[in-house]
C-alpha cells in the first residue's frame, strides 16, 4: 500500500547500507536518530538528495529482471519531488524524454529516472496511467481486430472516451494520462520535439520498408512504484535503451501484437506450409536485424542480446568481487531469441527480494 507509514525497520537498513557504501556522506548514527524522531512524528521521512539519489540506483541494481544492470551507477536522478500540479508533471515529464536524449535528432540515449512527491501516509498521490511515456495506441475495428498495439487497446478506448482523437494509423503515439489529488484526469499530446522514433528497414531487403513499422527509441517504464528505505515514490518512470530484441521479438513478432511473423515469411518468400521449414524462426532473425541496423543506421542507443547478455555477466562478476548477492530472475534475463546461445541461459541465478526495489503498481486509473 503506497499510503501506508514508513517502517522503521526497513528506512534503518536502507541508511545504513547508503552510508556504508558511500563513506563521504559521514556516519549514519545522527541521520537514523533525525529518521526516527521523524516518522514517529509524521508516519514518513524526507530523503536527503543523496539518500534520494542513491536509493535509486539501489533500486536498479536491485531489479532482478533486469539484463542491463551493468550501468547502475551511472542513472541520472531528477529529483521531482516538488511538482504538485498536471501541468507541472506533464512538462517535466517532456522534459525527462529529452534529458534522456529522446528528442528529435538525439539518440545518444542514457538511463535517467524522474522521482516525484513521496506517497504520504492515508494520502492520495499524483498518478500516471500510462505504462510508458511512449505507448502506440490500438484501436479496435469492427471485424474484432486491431489497428495498431493490441496491447495497449484498452488504454485507448479509455483515452477516446475522455474525448482523445488518435489518427487512426498503427503508430500513433498515446497521450499522457496525468492526475493528481483533488483533480480529474488530465490528457496532454506529446510534442514532436519530446518523441524519437525510428523507421526500420533492412540492410538486405528494400521491401522491408514498405511493412511501415517504426518505434520508439525510449522505452520509459511509468506504472512501477519506487521503493526505498520504507518510503513508496508512486510515480518515478525511468529510462533506458532497448534491447534489440525486446521489439523485434516480442513487440512486433507476438501473435498479441503486432504479429508479423506470418507477413515478413511471405514476403521472403518462405514455405510456412509445415513448421518444419522453421519459417517463423527465420522471419524473426532478419526482423530482428532489421530492428537493430535500423536504429544503429539512425543513431539511435540499442543493445543486441549477445553483447547485452556478455555485460550482464560482467556486472556479476564486479558484484561478487564487492561480495554483493546479485538478485536475477532467469525467465526475464534470458532473451527471447536464442536463448541457448547466450551466456546468460547457462546458469541459474540468486531469487532474492531486496529493497529498495521497483515494484508494479496496481491501481492505475483508479
Ligand atoms: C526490465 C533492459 C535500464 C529497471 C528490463 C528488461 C530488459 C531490460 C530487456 C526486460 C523487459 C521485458 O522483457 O519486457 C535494460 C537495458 C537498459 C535498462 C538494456 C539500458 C540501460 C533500466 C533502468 C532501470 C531498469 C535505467 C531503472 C532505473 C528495470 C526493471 C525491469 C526491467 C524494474 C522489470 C520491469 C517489469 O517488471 O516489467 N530491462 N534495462 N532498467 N528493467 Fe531494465
Ligand atoms: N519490453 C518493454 C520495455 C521494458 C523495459 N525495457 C527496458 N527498460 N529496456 C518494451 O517496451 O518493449 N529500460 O529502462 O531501458
Amino acid at each position: 500500500d503506497p499510503a501506508a507509514p514508513a517502517d522503521p525497520g526497513e528506512a534503518d537498513e536502507f541508511l545504513r547500507q547508503c552510508y556504508v557504501e558511500n563513506p563521504r556522506l559521514g556516519p549514519v548514527e545522527p541521520r537514523l536518530a533525525i529518521v526516527r524522531a521523524q516518522i514517529a512524528a509524521t508516519g514518513s521521512y524526507v530523503h536527503t538528495t543523496e539518500e534520494l539519489a542513491y536509493g535509486a540506483k539501489l533500486a536498479w541494481r536491485n531489479a532482478s529482471r533486469c539484463i542491463g544492470r551493468l550501468y547502475w551507477r551511472s542513472l541520472v536522478v531528477l529529483d521531482r519531488r516538488r511538482a504538485r500540479t498536471a501541468d507541472e508533471i506533464f512538462s517535466l515529464l517532456v522534459h525527462h524524454l529529452q534529458a534522456a536524449g529522446g528528442g528529435q535528432q538525439a539518440g545518444k540515449l542514457r538511463p535517467v529516472i524522474s522521482i516525484f512527491a513521496a506517497a504520504q501516509p492515508g494520502q492520495p498521490y499524483a498518478k500516471v496511467w500510462n505504462e510508458q511515456l511512449l505507448r502506440y495506441a490500438g484501436y479496435r475495428t469492427e471485424d474484432g481486430g486491431v489497428v495498431g498495439d493490441p496491447r495497449n487497446a484498452d488504454f485507448t478506448a479509455r483515452m477516446q472516451g475522455f474525448g482523445w482523437q488518435g489518427k487512426g494509423d498503427a503508430f500513433d503515439i498515446l497521450p499522457l494520462a496525468v492526475e493528481v489529488p483533488g483533480e480529474p484526469v488530465r490528457l496532454y499530446g506529446l510534442p514532436e520535439r519530446a518523441v524519437l522514433e525510428v523507421p526500420i528497414a533492412h540492410p538486405d531487403y528494400g521491401w522491408f520498408v514498405e511493412l511501415g513499422l517504426r518505434w520508439h527509441a525510449v522505452p520509459a517504464i511509468s506504472n512501477m512504484r519506487l521503493s526505498i528505505g520504507g518510503v513508496t515514490y508512486p510515480l518515478a518512470p525511468f529510462n533506458g535503451w532497448y534491447l534489440g530484441s525486446e521489439i523485434g521479438a516480442r513487440n512486433f513478432a507476438d501473435t498479441d501484437r503486432y504479429d508479423m511473423l506470418p507477413t515478413v515469411a511471405a514476403r521472403m518468400g518462405l514455405d510456412t506450409s509445415r513448421e518444419s521449414t522453421l519459417w517463423r524462426d527465420r522471419a524473426l532473425v532478419e526482423l530482428n536485424r532489421a530492428v537493430l541496423w535500423s536504429f544503429e543506421k539512425a543513431g539511435v542507443r540499442i543493445s543486441d542480446h549477445h553483447t547485452e547478455s556478455q555485460r550482464f555477466l560482467t556486472h556479476l562478476g564486479n558484484e561478487e568481487r564487492a561480495g554483493r548477492r546479485v538478485p536475477a530472475d532467469w525467465s526475464w534475463i534470458v532473451p527471447p531469441i536464442s536463448g541457448g546461445i547466450t551466456p546468460v541461459f547457462h546458469r541459474y541465478y540468486d531469487e532474492l527480494d531486496l529493497k529498495p526495489n521497483f515494484y508494479p503498481l496496481e491501481e492505475i486509473g483508479g
